[in-house]
């Protein structure tokens, strides 16, 4: 007899669909120290364009008004002002605004400090101090700040989360750091913003924010191991899982899978996407990912299985169980 066990997807995908993700609409002092220097600079240099092209519709009109000719260079000081003591005046203050903003940017010492790497194409997660790999999100205490130390592990990367802050290239031998700060609670899509390669454009990442207390029942619940319960059918499924040679490349902390080719799965059942952000995370989506992730994301790194007829419920359904 099987017990079915299917996740209802609707709020993951609407986790997914409310992700925000706009540099115009800021959600961290990051994010809103890089949205002013935006405006103030579209503003300036609007204001410039409008002026730029109001001279030059007067030129073009003052010919036909005009009908003594003029030396072609007529007024010296105003070619002066215009090109020289404008610029001067106006660059140098934003050059120095500029790079007060990037001096800020740095991440602060004292931080929770995670470890991201880019592969093509997702996202390694680790928080090294206490000791949690996941994949694909971040999980963030809502007001405290993040340092990212980031590397990768084949080709350059770049992590933006453009309503959080700014872009950092994720580079291979190279250890980069990005300062991440959330004000809200809520889910905010990261993206990579490197081209790297065929599924670049998949290659989202959530990064999700919950207050302090919550954050602290996350850490608690990702330490545990997963411990196999006394069920036939999950039993079943992670036999299935270790024979298929899933566990050569993705591990599944508990258990003899360990392998490091692949996300993390440790807690595959709480993701609330699927290969980086292809697909919100549900029975369904799953069984389609394992049957033929080329197919969803076509190139990805992972070949598809092979998995017997009678094995296939059991497998997702322990996969669906890691929480
Ligand atoms: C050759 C290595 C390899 C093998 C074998 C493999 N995978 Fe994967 N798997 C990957 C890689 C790489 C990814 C990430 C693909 C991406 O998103 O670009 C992945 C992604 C996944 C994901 C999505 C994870 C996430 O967070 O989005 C699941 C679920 C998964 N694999 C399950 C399985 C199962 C079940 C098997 C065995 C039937 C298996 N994999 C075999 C390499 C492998
Ligand atoms: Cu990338």
């Amino acid at each position: 007899m099987m017990d079915f066990h299917i996740q209802t997807a609707p709020d993951r995908i609407q986790e997914f669909l409310e992700a925000k993700s706009s540099a115009l609409n800021p959600f961290g002092p990051a994010a809103s120290m890089i949205s002013d220097l935006l405006w103030i600079m579209l503003v300036v240099f609007g204001g410039i364009f409008l002026l730029v092209l109001i001279l030059l519709s007067l030129a073009i009109l003052r010919r036909r008004w005009q009908t003594t000719p003029r030396p072609p260079l007529g007024d010296t000081t105003f070619i002066a002002l215009g090109g020289l003591v404008m610029p001067v005046v106006i660059l140098i203050p934003l050059l120095i605004y500029t790079l007060l903003v990037t001096r800020k940017l740095h991440p602060p010492e004292e931080a929770l400090v995670i470890r991201l790497t880019g592969y093509m194409w997702w996202w390694d997660v680790q928080y090294p101090d206490q000791d949690i790999t996941i994949a694909n999100e971040i999980y963030v205490p809502v007001g405290q700040s993040v340092r990212l130390e980031m590397t990768s592990g084949d080709v350059i990367h770049s992590f933006w989360p453009p309503s959080l802050s700014g872009k950092t290239d994720l580079i291979p031998g190279q250890i980069t750091r990005h300062w991440l700060q959330v004000d809200q609670a809520g889910s905010y899509r990261a993206q990579c913003a490197e081209f790297c390669g065929l599924q670049h454009a998949r290659m989202a990442l959530m990064v999700i924010a919950v207050t302090p207390e919550d954050f602290a029942a996350w850490v608690a619940q990702r330490q545990k191991p997963q411990i196999l319960a006394d069920n036939p059918t999950l039993q079943q499924g992670q036999k299935a899982f270790m024979d298929e040679g899933c566990g050569e490349c993705h591990t599944i902390r508990g258990t003899p899978a360990q392998g490091k080719v692949g996300p993390d799965l440790t807690h595959i059942g709480s993701r609330s996407s699927l290969g980086a952000g292809v697909i919100a995370n549900s029975y369904g989506s799953l069984a389609g990912w394992v049957a033929n992730p080329q197919a969803l994301k076509p190139g990805n790194r992972m070949p598809p299985s092979y998995i017997k007829a009678e094995d296939y419920h059991p497998l997702i359904t322990y996969l669906m169980s890691l929480e």
